[in-house]
């Protein structure tokens, strides 16, 4: 089969992708941060940027907050805006990351008052959501060490056991924790939450409102992170995706620049498991735009995701279930081979504008005149940018 079908136009017609505030603020690496025009300068700004992606595509309505770099005097008219702009605020990412109290650690701290600080963090999280009606708390631990012998590793995770119960006991209604892992960076010798299995103990132990992120960027080199994907779905414990991509670590590219097919396969996984759609596997992006523009940064990135979606739909299943039962090595590797290699922009673009969208968001985007508006209005004030 190598259109889509009615039915997996309606299947992709659900799709939705929440974006990052960050990824519309400047961004960079250790060396360097550069400033774009037109950069927002407060949530509002972002949220706006945010919206023009949704405009475009139809499959961004949600965009994900990051605490303390977008909070507001009041969460009710940043709601309000959002909604006003035709989307909703969505996930409230917790940030320990960036306070002087937390350089030897957070949540895992031996000190009672700087994980009550932490903990107390996430209580302020928590009632953000209340106000801005999100559902899902995700935790990601910059803490770990970089010297042998630097910590007490065994009680550092006790600690942190203690710290995510004290969280989850917070947690009301519908509201979920997810805990993202990553197995470097900042630490450099060990992190406290490096790999889906402990952020699966962790959470497992808590209950079943807690779930694992996966963020795509944050395995070693050569992980098969599909089999994760499965893994976690059978285990119904993959809670949500940041979504990037990367040629050597973490480096928050576009979701499917590095390896198309890697992202192919992923999402493959998560059709197998069940995860399509499914209110309980958020898809998210988790990336910045250091130098290219971001809004057609993270406009190329959801039409990205849509398209391996597509793709990964046409795998023939009848026909890999026959070859993998026949032992039919190179038949069940050519059925998905077959999918990954069918290019769908052509019936994608169409299927577009019989929805009223354009068949070509990029364009659409350049030509709107977006970006030389806020280029011209947003003069003064402070870049949102990292840290801001
Ligand atoms: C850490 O690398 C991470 O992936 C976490 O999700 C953070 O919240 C995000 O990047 C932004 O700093
Ligand atoms: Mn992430």
């Amino acid at each position: 089969m190598t259109t889509l079908s009615p039915d997996h136009l309606s299947v992709l017609e659900k799709q939705s992708i929440e974006l990052p505030s960050w990824a519309f603020g400047n961004s960079g690496t250790r060396f360097r941060v550069f400033a774009t025009e037109g950069t927002p300068r407060d949530p509002f700004e972002k949220i706006a940027d945010a919206a023009q992606v949704h405009k475009h595509t139809a499959l961004a309505p949600s965009v994900a907050l990051h605490i303390p770099w977008d909070k507001v005097d009041s969460y009710d008219e940043l709601r309000a805006h959002a909604e006003d702009h035709g989307v909703a605020l969505g996930t409230v990412n917790s940030n320990t990351f960036q306070d002087e109290d937390f350089k030897f650690g957070a949540l895992t701290h031996h000190d009672d008052r700087i994980r009550r600080k932490a903990i107390d963090h996430h209580f302020e999280c928590i009632d953000i959501m209340d106000a801005t009606g999100s559902r899902d708390l995700k935790i990601w631990l910059a803490e770990g060490s970089n010297y042998p012998g630097q910590n007490d590793m065994r009680a550092r995770q006790d600690r942190l056991a203690d710290s995510l119960q004290q969280i989850y006991a917070r947690l009301t209604g519908e509201q979920r924790l997810v805990l993202e892992y990553k197995f470097f960076e900042p630490s450099f010798y060990h992190t406290d939450v490096p790999d889906w299995g402990t952020s699966y103990a962790q959470v497992a132990a808590l209950g079943d409102k807690a779930m694992v992120c996966l963020d795509t960027g944050h395995h070693a080199p050569g992980t098969n992170i599909e089999f994760i994907v499965m893994q976690l779905l059978r285990l119904g414990k993959l809670g949500s995706f940041d979504f990037n991509s990367r040629f050597y670590a973490d480096d928050d590219l576009i979701v499917g620049a590095a390896d198309p097919f890697q992202l192919f396969r992923i999402i493959a996984e998560v059709i197998r498991g069940g995860g399509l759609n499914n209110p309980d596997v958020a898809f998210m992006l988790d990336q910045c735009h250091n130098i290219e523009d971001k809004i057609p940064g993270q406009i190329r990135s959801v039409l990205n995701v849509q398209e391996m979606t597509a793709r990964a739909l046409l795998i023939d299943h009848d026909a890999l279930d026959a070859a993998q039962q026949a032992n039919d090595v190179l038949a069940a590797n050519a059925v998905l081979m077959d999918a990954f290699y069918t290019d769908v922009r052509p019936q994608l673009a169409q299927w577009r504008e019989t929805r009223g969208l354009p068949a070509d968001p990029m364009a659409a985007y350049a030509a709107s005149g977006y970006q030389q508006q806020i280029a011209a209005d947003r003069v003064g004030g402070t870049q949102a940018g990292w840290g801001a």
